[in-house]
């Protein structure tokens, strides 16, 4: 299936990985590269030699193109953005903010620039300072979120702009990938039925929560701090919901979640960490590679089509 986004980003399917914190690192993105996607190394919040130790190991797995997600809330995201444009990749997604004053420096350098969006004026912004893409992200996502859905912003996004639309949130399977094209996008975005494959690295206790997921088990915490998370249901976000209706200010929840979705990832803790997981988190079902998930995928998306 080519699109505008397999043709930029010079990829088999027109799926990409989002750059999940903890979550994306070289093993996960080289598999979904190698598998025919487009798989994201997720710089977070960590600091620029990590990253760039990350590029080189990805780029020992894999000959086939992937990206780096820089979120735009890290202390270290002007050292990363350098070291992106040193180490070279083919492209960069950003979340969390606002990446123009990095665009051109990456542009420079050749590399493919799609920031992550949650509302129509952001999309249109992006266009304007030269973005190739974008990812129109609706609140069905796990982690940072905005407050539009998948199925109201994409289309929205895609009647505002001419570049290609990636739609994200909520999509995990060929249903969801369908649904996505027929709304106005060429690619899609999954975040959390890669986080139940057998490459990444999250820990077993995480994958087993999502597995275990039902429909209702997201909750968004952080409403008031302004940087709303979704999440799997536990302890942590029974406390912060009633500290949150409480009144606790902004230093009492952010000790509460110091920590926490790393401690969640590697350490399995599923009880006091933070389990960031998409809605659709009760739809998936089954640890697989990567390269299964894909072309099940695909495979459900061209049976979809010709029965149209
Ligand atoms: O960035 C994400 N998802 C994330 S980042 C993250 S790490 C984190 N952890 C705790 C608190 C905050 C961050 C976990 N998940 N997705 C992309 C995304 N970007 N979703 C929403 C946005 C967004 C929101 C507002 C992008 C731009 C924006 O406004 C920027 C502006 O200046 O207008």
């Amino acid at each position: 299936m080519k699109t505008r986004i397999t043709e930029l980003l010079d990829i088999k399917y027109p799926i990409i990985q989002g750059g999940m914190a903890w979550v994306a690192e070289h093993n996960l993105a080289a598999a979904v590269s190698e598998a025919g996607g487009f798989g994201l190394i997720g710089a977070a919040s960590a600091p620029p030699e990590v990253i760039r130790a990350e590029i080189r190991k990805a780029k020992e797995l894999t000959d086939k193109p992937f990206g780096v997600n820089v979120m735009l809330l890290s202390p270290y995201a002007d050292e990363v953005a350098q070291v992106i444009a040193e180490e070279g990749v083919k492209a960069v997604t950003t979340g969390a903010g606002n990446p123009e004053k990095y665009m051109e420096l990456w542009k420079s350098k050749g590399i493919r620039v799609i920031p992550v969006v949650a509302s129509v004026a952001l999309a249109q912004r992006m266009e304007k300072y030269g973005a190739d893409a974008v990812v129109a992200e609706g609140m069905e996502s796990g982690g940072h979120i905005g407050a539009q859905t998948t199925m109201t912003l994409v289309p929205q996004v895609a009647d505002a702009i001419k570049i290609p639309v990636i739609a994200a949130g909520g999509i995990g399977d060929g249903r969801g990938f369908m649904a996505a094209r027929i709304l106005g996008a060429e690619a899609v975005q999954i975040g959390t039925r890669f986080v139940v494959s057998r490459e990444s690295i999250v820990h077993q206790n995480y994958k087993d929560r999502v597995i275990k997921a039902k429909d209702i088990d997201t909750v968004i915490t952080g409403t008031t701090t302004g940087h709303p998370v979704r999440s799997l249901r536990n302890q942590m976000t029974r406390e912060y919901v009633k500290m949150e209706k409480a009144g606790a200010s902004f230093e009492e929840l952010e000790y509460l979640t110091l920590g926490s979705l790393r401690n969640a990832v590697m350490e399995g803790d599923i009880i006091k960490g933070t389990i960031m997981a998409g809605q659709i988190a009760g739809m998936i079902k089954k640890e697989q590679t990567c390269k299964e998930m894909i072309e099940e995928i695909m495979e459900e998306a061209k049976k979809i089509k010709d029965s149209f």
